[in-house]
């Protein structure tokens, strides 16, 4: 399949199409929200009138199942992938109108938190990309991710309301409403249990285009939005109760009005189970539709269809199957059970205890009578094999069961519910298998996988950084954007002055382009020729954010010590939002913004430190930030963060990373070697030592004067107005006996020591850009299409 082609007068048609549809007499009339409002519309009406190829099925079609997709801008991006970008962009210029601009006009669609959301768009671009059949099923949220402001420091919500209704790339199908039960319940039909819900959704199927890079294909993203079945209830209508039936509406539509905000913390809301399962049951409905409608058996469905779980919150897809077999087919247990074993395989995200779900049973039965039933079934057949192979030993049964004290343990109905089961990076899963699920491992070896992540070169090189792009169009002279591994001809420029010139030269003005930025939102002027420090991810204890203030801190110090002497001029910039119920993340932040405003109007600092908080991180302030850093901080605590995804991006944008070996750093660090890395800290093994040891951190506070007087800075009330309490949070994390759980004392000196190093290579320009280049050339294989082509290979087409 090949590039759709162009069509000028097309494009002229549909967008005129569009302004006269708002009543408007000319384009001239178009407020810059309109012109994209109207491009957009008019590239939407144009891939509906000529569809994109859909692939054909010679493989098992893909049914990527998660509640969040967190996609970012879409038209720039579909542009891009369409290969129109220049094209459109000529026109536009005839109306006097800058693409470059109107492309920053698009709310950002935040539908997401971060890695996992992030992870899903990812992979949607890769398998329209290599031709993987696909869609993707998540939720409408009428509010995406909260709206980050700081205010004194802290961080203030405000409702993200991103238009959904006038958002120009839906396209609305009502032929495929789904209705949804809840609630009610099982009541006995002869052999058959029949439920009973005690009101009916109507889940409406809301569709955005994935685009392949240049491949002429399109694959949906189908998006459900909660509404009422009926306008009312008519029996109660006539019963006089119309406003009881009215109700009904407005529960409705509160479904899926706005997207939890917690990340890797578990909320146990029976909103949130009832998002899940509103989401699992239209799924799951639509797939069966489509496999009826190509005339196939049901008995087949897994030999055509995998539904791919993206961690545990959308699980309930899974008894929902076996229900809909069981229930609405009449199959026998074990049909139903072959076919649903064999279609779904989940993959994991976290080791975090307080991250896995667990479901209270009386909670999940008040809404799902009939899934608690089946999952009894699953949970007394399980037992079974587990009584067999571990004979009266309860307390392996205690850990395996999936329902278990009153507990639905989500990660475990996955595990015994699919047929894979992977990690996201090389050491993550391998601690799934050794910490997490040893005794399911022992069970079934060949369920576990790994499949390292991996993220689209075409948003998070070709888009958000042009000025690269071009030069490794011109380096290399074959397209890279779709075969990330040609990258590693880079190898031999890194030696070229003549090319790390231009290298160099790229990365500053992506820095100046930052410093604009920066300036516009925050007021806070930064220096182009200093280091960018990044680190932007989501607040969390395990990410260390206080990790990097102390090093702040302390730089902040040596400058106090000693004004006069030579230093690497430093900029640190921080984006992350905190939950809003996760006191601890946000103290952090308020730490982190009061030691900024005593730094950046210390006269005695000038240049030599900044400290910025950028507020509401999100999608395309990743895309202005990630090109312009220096430094990619990666410094969760060894065997907490799954993966990463940033990390990669960051490093492939030519940032040295300053990491732990934790996640997919141990995969950046065995490509890039260890001279273009700074690694540091406690191993996985050392933190378990450490603490089967009696980790204390007071001890390593006294052993340390730096970290000490750091700390004693933050005791004084210096950076907080005199208040010598504004920090308690932060500092009780980290001081009591026993505290400190994610070891930032223990990795304080080793962190210093990394940034050290880092400083020393930065004074050496032409060895810091090699460095640079290397990390460009070597990161090839974490591209997202690499991740597909490895899920296809270990667990969508695998031989079983
Ligand atoms: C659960 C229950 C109720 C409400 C919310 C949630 C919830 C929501 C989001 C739990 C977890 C998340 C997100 C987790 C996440 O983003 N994990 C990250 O996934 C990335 C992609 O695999 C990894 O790179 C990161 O290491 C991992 O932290």
């Amino acid at each position: 399949m090949s590039q759709p082609t162009f069509s000028k007068t097309q494009f002229q048609a549909a967008l005129t199409r569009q302004w006269q549809g708002i009543g408007l007499r000319s384009a001239e009339e178009l407020t810059p929200h309109q012109w994209w409002q109207a491009v957009s519309g008019a590239l939407a009406e144009m891939l509906a009138a000529r569809p994109l190829a859909q692939l054909p099925a010679k493989q098992r079609h893909v049914n990527y199942i998660s509640m969040e997709f967190l996609i970012g801008r879409l038209t720039g991006n579909n542009l891009l992938n369409l290969g129109w970008y220049q094209e459109v962009s000529d026109v536009l210029e005839e109306y006097n109108i800058n693409l470059t601009d109107l492309l920053e006009e698009e709310i950002d669609p935040a539908l997401g938190n971060g890695g996992l959301g992030r992870l899903a768009a990812c992979f949607l671009d890769s398998m329209a990309t290599v031709g993987q059949p696909a869609m993707g099923y998540g939720l409408n949220y009428q509010y995406g991710l909260f709206r980050q402001s700081f205010v004194d420091g802290k961080q203030m919500e405000a409702p993200d309301d991103w238009q959904r209704a006038s958002y120009p790339w839906f396209r609305h199908n009502a032929a495929l409403d789904v209705q949804v039960g809840i609630g009610g319940k099982v009541v006995k039909d002869g052999k058959h249990n029949r439920w009973e819900p005690a009101f009916v959704l109507k889940g409406e199927a809301w569709d955005l285009p994935v685009l392949g890079y240049r491949n002429g294909v399109a694959q949906p993203l189908r998006l459900w939005q909660a509404t009422h079945a009926h306008p009312f209830d008519l029996t109660k209508f006539n019963d006089g109760e119309f406003l009881k039936a009215e109700q009904q509406g407005i529960d409705a539509e509160k479904l899926t009005k706005v997207l939890y905000p917690n990340d890797n913390h578990q909320a146990g809301k029976k909103l949130r189970l009832m998002q899940q399962y509103f989401q699992c049951a239209c799924s799951v409905a639509d797939i069966l539709r489509r496999h009826h409608q190509a005339g196939r058996k049901l008995a087949d469905l897994a030999q055509y269809e995998v539904i791919q779980l993206n961690d545990t919150h959308p699980t309930i897809a899974i008894p929902e199957l076996l229900r809909v077999l069981l229930d609405e087919y009449q199959m026998s247990w074990d049909d139903a059970w072959a076919i649903t074993s064999n279609t779904f395989a989940y993959t994991n995200h976290t080791l975090m205890p307080e991250a896995l779900e667990c479901w209270d049973e009386r909670l999940m039965r008040t809404l799902l009578p009939r899934h608690v039933q089946i999952i009894k079934e699953i949970n007394r057949r399980f037992k079974k094999l587990v009584d067999k192979t571990w004979p009266g030993d309860d307390a392996v049964w205690a850990k395996l069961a999936v329902l278990h004290d009153g507990q639905v343990r989500m990660a475990n109905l996955c595990v015994v519910g699919g047929f894979a089961v992977n990690g996201v990076a090389a050491l993550h899963s391998e601690l799934v298998v050794t910490d997490l699920f040893p005794e399911y491992h022992q069970l079934w070896p060949n369920k576990f996988h790994n499949v390292t992540n991996g993220i689209t070169p075409r948003r998070w090189i070709k888009q958000c950084n042009p000025a690269l792009s071009a030069l490794l169009d011109k380096t290399l002279k074959k397209e890279w954007a779709n075969d990330l591994d040609v990258l590693i001809g880079l190898e031999k420029y890194a030696d070229d002055a003549a090319f790390r010139k231009e290298y160099r030269a790229i990365k500053h003005h992506n820095k100046e382009r930052l410093a604009e930025f920066v300036k516009a939102r925050t007021g806070i002027v930064i220096n182009p020729q200093a280091l960018f420090d990044v680190q932007i991810k989501r607040l969390h204890e395990y990410k260390r954010q206080h990790l990097n203030l102390l090093h702040i801190l302390a730089l902040y110090k040596e400058i106090c010590d000693n004004p006069q002497a030579d230093r690497v001029a430093r900029v640190f910039l921080f984006g992350a939002k905190a939950a809003p119920g996760y006191y601890l993340a946000k103290n952090i932040i308020y730490a982190i913004n009061k030691a900024a405003e005593v730094i950046n109007n210390d006269p005695r600092v000038g240049d030599k430190l900044k400290v910025v908080f950028l507020p509401d991180y999100c999608v395309s302030a990743a895309e202005m930030l990630i090109p312009a850093a220096d430094i990619s901080e990666q410094i969760s605590t060894a065997g907490k963060e799954a993966s990463g995804t940033g990390n990669m991006k960051l490093a492939l944008n030519g940032a040295l990373t300053v990491g732990t070996l934790d996640g997919a750093n141990v995969e950046i660090a065995e490509k890039v070697g260890e001279e273009n890395i700074f690694i540091f800290g406690h191993t996985v093994e050392q933190v378990k030592a450490l603490k089967a040891a009696g980790y204390d951190p007071l001890k390593w506070r006294k052993k340390d004067k730096v970290l000490d007087a750091v700390l004693k800075a933050l005791e004084s009330g210096k950076f907080s107005d005199g208040d010598k309490h504004a920090f308690d949070q932060m500092l009780h994390s980290l001081g009591k006996q026993g505290g400190d759980p994610y070891l930032v004392m223990a990795d304080f000196s080793a962190y210093l020591d990394a940034q050290k190093r880092a400083d020393a290579l930065y004074l050496d320009q032409d060895a810091w850009t090699r460095a640079a280049i290397l990390n460009t050339a070597r990161c090839g294989m974490f591209s997202s299409d690499r991740s597909i082509r490895d899920y296809q290979q270990r667990i969508w087409q695998a031989k079983r």
